[in-house]
């Protein structure tokens, strides 16, 4: 008895020992190490009992061992059976209650088993398998024996980039995706139009990218800005870029999903196409009245940043164009949700627009809130009525909710509180947690925007709020991580930006918060900053405050 419990005893060491040196982001469910060792050769083989299931999944690692390990694994095609040293990609069969993306890892001498009863689950064995690979090249590729068990807590877990104050090249946005696959991240927000550019070639409307993806110069430093570089800038995404985007991402179990942008910010838009403004004709400013409204110089690609007070009509002619635009947006994206953005639309046009005042005793509107719900229910419609649903930023709570509509909610959590308690699904994106364009060291070592925000803090945030009560848990959909491109306007500077803070949203979004420990999360980060190295990406060093 005394022998057995010492032995149980010091296996429970032993096991203690070695969990520590396992650093694996995001936090498992369970990791046991078995104290074993599994060496990748020449020889060994990679399979699946379902190939097909598993291609997604050997291709990203087979890619992975070549890029940064120049290791090429025997052929699987070629391997003729599962026996010796082979890693080895198991489909089960679905039992009750299977979380999507969840996976059980087995690491021994002889194999590494990864089993799942669907493909993401499979995909995602096969992430934390490589954060089990050494951290650089001259060693050999030993994996340490291990036990896992796993299942990710939030079913949408996200980030946006924001491609249209700076517009990112398509190898930036594949890379992105990358990141966000190596962080068992699930869905790309792509911000395409703003005031600052509009970025996705729409066919019927051709003025769109010809105006609207260019501006003469940007805005250097903060605004009202100390100058504009006065260089002709933009791009935009043709729609078979954009078809190569969403297959890559399909690939890699990452929805993308598309943000049209109304009935604000859509300068850019409204420079190609002024009859969608409520003052087609003007050409010079409608003072505003909206404090926080920046100036604006007229129907023109918008060459600093802010909120404009130009915004969409709601008129019969922009409903059409809308439509027309969102068809083309739909076709090419197969997301459920379709963003409409809705955010930061000053109502100045339409207060002073006689249309728009008719209209809305046409309607029964009693202010301009309404008037944006009306304009945001409009929309829905349409885009419920061809099978997608729509997700808005928190103002869409603003004159009341569209019916179906998913609210992402940035200004804090009051949004999705609110927009829960109503019975609609939220996404929480707060900007103190989740806005990667503010600052991560203190002081800032860059320009950026927006507060100080510690990866710590990132770190802190509970998916689901104190004052929701838990039966309205289950409409938090998940968390998503902005990245608005103001301050950004290199490749390099996002992945600054994004590193590593990225890691902390990954562990918020997928691990349960009893596995969740911020100190421990630092000791596992040490090993993922040398990870990050052998990426080459450009990570912020100074985030340990
Ligand atoms: C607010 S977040 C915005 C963006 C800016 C961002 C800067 C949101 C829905 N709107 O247009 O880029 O702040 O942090």
């Amino acid at each position: 008895m005394k022998h057995l419990i010492l032995g149980a005893l010091s296996l429970f060491m032993l096991g203690q020992v070695m969990s520590q040196d396992i650093h694996i982001i995001p936090e498992p469910e369970s990791v046991n190490p078995n104290g074993q060792s599994f060496v990748l050769s020449a020889s060994t083989k990679i399979l699946g009992s379902m190939p097909e299931k598993a291609t997604n999944s050997i291709h990203f690692f087979s890619q992975y061992l070549a890029s940064y390990y120049k290791f090429q694994p025997a052929d699987a095609n070629n391997a003729a059976d599962s026996k010796g040293n082979v890693i080895y990609f198991q489909m089960q069969a679905p039992a009750q209650g299977d979380t999507i993306g969840a996976y059980t890892l087995h690491v021994s001498k002889d194999s590494v088993i990864i089993a799942a009863a669907n493909e993401q689950g499979l995909f995602y064995g096969m992430q934390t398998l490589i954060q089990l690979l050494p951290t650089t090249v001259s060693s050999a590729l030993t994996i340490p024996g291990v036990d896992i068990q796993d299942a990710p807590q939030l079913g949408y877990r996200g980030m946006m980039l924001d491609c249209c104050r700076h517009f990112m090249p398509v190898d930036f946005v594949k890379k992105f995706i990358d990141y966000l696959a190596l962080h068992k991240l699930n869905r790309f927000h792509w911000h395409l139009t703003d005031d600052q550019g509009w970025r996705i070639e729409i066919k019927k409307y051709p003025k769109l990218t010809q105006v609207g993806a260019w501006r003469n110069g940007t805005i250097i430093g903060h605004h009202p800005g100390t100058g504009n570089d006065n260089q002709r800038t933009g791009g935009y995404y043709t729609q078979d870029q954009i078809k190569e985007i969403v297959q890559y991402a399909a690939d890699r179990y990452i929805t993308v999903i598309p943000e049209i942008e109304m009935p604000g910010h859509a300068s850019a838009a409204i420079a190609a196409y002024p009859d969608l403004s409520a003052f087609p004709n003007q050409s010079t400013e409608i003072a505003s009245n909206t404090p926080w409204a920046g100036p604006t110089t007229g129907k023109q690609v918008e060459q600093t940043w802010g909120v404009f007070p130009d915004v969409f009509v709601p008129s019969n002619n922009t409903f059409r164009f809308l439509e027309n635009v969102l068809d083309e947006v739909m076709a090419l994206f197969p997301s459920k949700y379709i963003h409409i953005g809705g955010d930061e639309c000053p109502k100045d046009y339409w207060k002073k627009s006689d249309y728009c005042q008719q209209l809305m005793k046409n309607a029964g509107l009693e202010n301009e809130e309404q008037l944006q719900s009306y304009f945001i229910k409009t929309i829905e419609k349409y885009v419920v009525s061809k099978g997608h649903q729509i997700i808005g930023w928190d103002e869409i709570l603003e004159g009341g909710l569209a019916p179906q509509a998913t609210v992402m909610s940035w200004r804090g959590q009051q949004g999705g509180i609110e927009a829960a308690k109503q019975n609609h699904h939220v996404i929480m994106s707060p900007n103190g947690y989740f806005y990667f364009d503010h600052a991560q060291s203190k002081p800032s070592d860059s320009l950026t925007i927006g507060g100080f925000l510690p990866i710590s803090k990132v770190y802190s945030f509970h998916p689901y709020p104190e004052a929701l009560p838990a039966n309205q848990h289950q409409f938090i959909l998940g968390v998503q991580a902005n990245l608005w491109t103001e301050y950004i306007a290199s490749p390099a500077k996002a992945e600054y930006m994004i590193f590593p803070r990225i890691s902390a949203l990954s562990e918020v979004g997928w691990s349960k918060p009893s596995v969740k420990n911020y100190d421990n999360f630092k000791t596992r980060l040490q090993t993922e900053l040398q990870r990050y190295q052998l990426w080459g990406v450009n990570y912020c060093k100074n985030w340990d405050q």
